[in-house]
């Protein structure tokens, strides 16, 4: 009873208008109006000819009267009734004119006869609180807008068309069925988790962090991906940089600590839009004065980087400031790169690829081979860069999420998944299995609440 009292109070009741196409010279503007009193206010507005007539889902051209006698312009006349529309309300869609006169005077019209301008998303909004779409789908319709590359626009429909919501319900169907056999488990006193529970908690953990390894790349469409180079001082990051870059955008030089400021440039892999970074050289022990400062923005941009490209020196040995950049990456995205080929020591590094691992033990989750390079004679360069490409391009195939809000709930699922795999008990198996169903609930939540709802229809355009 609560929930429902809580969802007719917060089910408007108004009548709203925005136009919905971009302001500026088009050759058509449209305008949407939504709510219970839409076939009253538009009666009013168009005389004689009564809309309310007009049978759901037509069009009809009409000549729009205005408040004295003139025509203010000609449009055509689209009309859905409750429940058969985009909000689940009555709802017209008023093609005018285009340009900035038309649009402008039949809002005013319209709403001088009892409509309210719309805020930013209120019809989608009002859609959500129908149960026309899910938050997720909504959520969507911004990356959908924005999308400036057919890949983007692709990735971005598919979670329109409501991937994530069938990916979670099965998920959380096959979890549900998990926690079923526990219970049974429990029933017959068994300490820890069967074998068999534990399996496929593990198989279902690692669906899910695929699937979000799918969906961080598919966000690199919207919002591009951050690379950022680190290496020691003078192995060679600002050449590589500016190889990259395709001019002479960084300094580079023979004498070690060069670069002090992160320099970036945004270069296009493919269909996505990279920020390149290039870092002051890391070394190993503490800094003071400049150092100190040029260390402090190479441990940012870190921080910061999607995927690292870390640099070494293939024409001496591996040393202690080079251990500084492989513990700065560890267990970060990262390529390794083995940089002045061209003068390497064979001594020094036998074979480019598994030496890295094997002698130091690095563990890189993005990829574990080895790119030998030469900035001077550009020998490896486009190797290098097709496997960056790799690592960043998107997945072909629906992903099912990327916004930040769905991301994060899939996370807490799989950390609440993995603490359950490690339980020592059935019960505590079950407790964490439980608080991952919960996250994946939570998602899509039947009656979200409000400051959820504002936070995210607060990145819509108005009129959608
Ligand atoms: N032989 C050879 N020399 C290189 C290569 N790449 C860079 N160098 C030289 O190595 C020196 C250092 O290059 P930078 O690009 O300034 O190195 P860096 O890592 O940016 O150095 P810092 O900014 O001082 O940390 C320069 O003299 C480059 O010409 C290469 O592939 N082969
Ligand atoms: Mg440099």
């Amino acid at each position: 009873v609560k929930r429902l009292a809580s969802r007719i109070r917060r089910h408007p009741n108004d009548t709203i208008v925005a136009p919905a196409t971009a302001p500026g010279r088009g050759s058509i503007a449209v305008i949407r109006i939504s709510g219970p009193d839409t076939f009253r206010i538009l009666d009013q507005a168009f005389g004689p000819a009564r809309p309310s007539r007009q049978p759901s889902h037509t069009v009809r051209l009409y000549a729009l009267p205005g408040s004295r006698g003139r025509l203010l312009d000609q449009v055509m006349l689209a009309v859905f009734r409750a429940p058969r529309s985009y909000t689940g309300e009555h709802m017209a869609e008023i093609s005018c004119h285009g340009g900035t006169v038309a649009p402008a005077r039949i809002v005013a019209r319209l709403g001088s006869l009892g409509c309210r301008p719309a805020r930013p998303g209120e019809f989608t909004r009002r859609a959500v609180l129908a149960g026309k779409l899910t938050l997720s789908q909504a959520e969507a319709l911004p990356d959908l807008i924005a999308a400036d590359s057919p890949a983007a626009f692709d990735a971005a429909f598919a979670r329109y068309q409501g991937g994530l919501d069938r990916f979670a319900r099965r998920l959380a169907g096959s979890l549900t069925d998990l926690l079923a056999d526990l219970e049974h488990a429990i029933n017959f006193d068994e300490d820890a988790p069967p074998p068999r529970i534990a399996r496929a908690v593990s198989r279902t953990a690692a669906a899910l962090r695929h699937e979000l390894r799918r969906a961080r790349q598919n966000r690199y469409l919207h919002q591009g991906v951050r690379v950022a180079i680190v290496g020691r001082p003078n192995v060679g990051k600002s050449s590589l940089f500016n190889r990259l870059v395709g001019s002479a955008r960084a300094i580079a030089s023979p004498l070690p600590h060069t670069t002090r400021d992160r320099v970036e440039a945004t270069v296009m892999l493919g269909s996505i839009p990279v920020r390149l970074t290039d870092t002051a050289g890391l070394v190993a022990g503490p800094r003071r004065g400049i150092g100190r400062l040029a260390d402090a923005q190479t441990r940012r941009a870190v921080e910061d980087a999607d995927l690292l490209l870390a640099l070494f020196d293939a024409s001496g040995r591996f040393g202690p400031h080079d251990r500084a950049v492989t513990a700065a990456t560890e267990g970060r995205a990262t390529v390794t790169v083995l940089n002045k080929w061209d003068i390497r020591d064979p001594k020094a590094w036998p074979a480019a690829a598994r030496v890295l691992r094997s002698t130091f033990g690095i563990r890189h989750p993005a990829s574990n081979r080895a790119f030998a390079i030469s900035c001077h004679t550009g020998a490896g360069i486009a190797r290098l860069e097709r496997e960056v490409r790799r690592l960043v391009a998107p997945v072909s195939g629906d992903a099912v999420a990327s916004g930040e809000r769905q991301l994060t709930a899939l996370q807490a699922c799989l950390e609440a998944l993995e603490r359950s795999r490690s339980a020592p008990t059935c019960e505590t198996a079950a407790l964490e299995i439980r608080s991952a169903v919960d996250m994946l609930t939570q998602i899509d939540p039947r009656f979200p609440a409000d400051n959820v709802l504002d936070r995210i229809f607060s990145r819509f355009c108005v009129g959608k």
